[in-house]
């Protein structure tokens, strides 16, 4: 069985490809597939954004990649004292080129004199497929955490050097990658798609 995974930010690529190691399945990376696609992701919720992606992908699936699963991630991160920002719009939020240094130190700065109990934030992660037969899923994935005062960590990508744990020892960006995998909202997410296609595959 083939899956083809429809992202085409690396990093989630990596942490799909730790995460799903066990699924007996090849996992091919759009790329890998030799598919573009961009699709305009107007949903309100990740849930329903990472079905415009999942459906985008399937709906241009080469001849031969067409018995496919197709998968998608659509994540973010919520921050309770801005409203629940950046929210499904965590990739694009100030800029899609603007560095996560930048957004990083702005969500700080908008949490300056906010006391540690009311920096509560959480990243999501919304996974849908679409089978060959035309069915989908959606599946939802959270980790609870808390933003921090400074970015710490070289591990992860994106907000993660911001993101403490609830009891603010490490960010995720400190975590091994096998330590984030474990907690994370993907690899919480990817294990229950998993769980789910392992019924439906059977
Ligand atoms: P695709 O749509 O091609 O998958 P994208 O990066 O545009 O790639 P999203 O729209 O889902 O994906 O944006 C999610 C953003 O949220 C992502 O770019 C990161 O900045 C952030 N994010 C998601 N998961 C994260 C994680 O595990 N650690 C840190 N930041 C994360």
């Amino acid at each position: 069985k083939r899956v083809i995974f429809a992202t085409g930010n690396e990093n989630k690529m990596r942490e799909v490809r730790e995460i799903l190691a066990e699924l007996p399945v090849e996992i091919l990376s759009m790329k890998e597939a030799g598919i573009s696609s961009d699709p305009d992701e107007n949903g309100e919720t990740f849930e329903e954004n990472a079905l415009i992606k999942a459906k985008a992908v399937a709906a241009v699936l080469p001849e031969q990649l067409k018995d496919s699963v197709v998968l998608a991630d659509d994540s973010g991160l919520e921050v309770d004292a801005m409203d629940k920002m950046p929210g499904v719009q965590s990739a694009r939020w100030m800029g899609h080129d603007t560095s996560y240094r930048i957004k990083n130190a702005k969500i700080i700065e908008n949490l300056e004199g906010v006391p540690v109990e009311k920096r509560t934030a959480r990243f999501v992660d919304a996974i849908a497929a679409v089978l060959p037969d035309g069915r989908d899923l959606v599946v939802r994935g959270v980790i609870e955490g808390k933003i921090g005062y400074e970015e710490k960590g070289e591990n992860g990508f994106g907000y993660d050097p911001i993101f403490m744990l609830p009891d603010m020892s490490r960010s995720t960006a400190e975590l091994s990658p096998e330590e984030k995998n474990e907690i994370s909202h993907r690899g919480k997410a990817l294990r229950q798609i998993a769980e789910k296609l392992r019924e439906v595959l059977a």
